[in-house]
């Protein structure tokens, strides 16, 4: 097994980001020996932190998608040589799979003034405008603002604009993904891409075949959701339930957050 999971409103409570109602399945997972794959909207710098409360040792997949980290010792050199791109980055191999940051904020600045006042960027928030938008505390803002391959907004206008700013924002490349409260500015990468790009990894590397679950509450899990062996559905406090394409092997959960993240990952492995 792999365990791909989100993490806000998913691993981690929509409001107070607590995991603790997790942890009983999160020990068991470790005694299984099942890797545990952070593939979050968050950064690098909030994952990192994570982590370490969560006493996880595996790759991560970061910003939707955008990029794959994995520990230096998971891999000999020769074998990351193969795979190609890497760059060293904190410890860790970066394989970034997406343009940067500052390519998706060059973007915007090419629609000009046409959507002005309709969002407001991270960059233009800051941290202390991060904070009072997702409850985090300004430290932890300023780790989500560290930002390397994506842009996240607040949209404050209206259904009809923001399809007209995605349209626009398409023909530039870029792709928009929702998350719990953001829209996120990405390249055509996604939580799905990348899913499959570590799985692969992770074949390669043991020579044997494993079966993915995929957990997940916004519309920018989708894609992971629908690839994975299992797509575990968290409910949200916030958003309706998630259509996916796929009929079989899916879990709706009945709580939100790590509640039902725990019964989930529970059922899927007991089948
Ligand atoms: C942002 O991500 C969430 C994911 O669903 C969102 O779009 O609402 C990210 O910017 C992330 O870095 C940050 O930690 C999170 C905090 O709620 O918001
Ligand atoms: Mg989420
Ligand atoms: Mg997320």
């Amino acid at each position: 097994w792999l365990v791909f999971t989100d993490l806000d409103g998913t691993l981690l409570d929509h409001h107070s980001y607590s995991f603790s109602a997790a942890e009983d399945q999160l020990n068991r997972l470790n005694q299984l020996e099942i890797p545990l794959i952070c593939c979050t909207s968050k950064t690098f710098a909030e994952v990192i932190a994570l982590r370490k409360q969560l006493k996880n040792r595996h790759p991560f997949i970061v910003e939707n998608g955008a990029a794959v980290y994995l520990p230096l010792a998971f891999l000999p050199e020769r074998a990351i040589q193969a795979i190609g791109g890497a760059q060293l980055h904190e410890g860790f191999w970066r394989f970034g799979l997406t343009e940067s940051r500052a390519h998706w904020l060059t973007c915007l600045d090419q629609l000009g003034d046409r959507f002005k006042g309709l969002y407001s960027t991270f960059t233009a928030l800051g941290s202390q405008g991060i904070a009072n938008a997702t409850g985090l505390s300004l430290d932890q803002a300023a780790l989500a603002n560290q930002r390397e391959f994506s842009e996240p907004l607040v949209w404050l206008g209206d259904e009809l604009s923001k399809i007209a700013f995605t349209q626009e924002m398409n023909q530039l490349g870029a792709s928009i993904l929702e998350g719990g409260r953001f829209l996120h500015i990405v390249g055509n990468s996604n939580k799905g891409k990348a899913m499959l790009w570590l799985q692969q990894i992770f074949t390669s590397k043991t020579r044997h075949a494993f079966r993915t679950i995929a957990a997940g509450d916004g519309k920018n899990d989708v894609p992971m959701l629908e690839l994975a062996d299992y797509a575990l559905v968290i409910k949200s406090p916030t958003n309706p339930r998630l259509q996916l394409t796929r009929t079989e092997r899916i879990i709706y959960s009945e709580h939100t957050g790590p509640k039902g993240w725990a019964s989930g990952i529970k059922t899927i492995l007991s089948m």
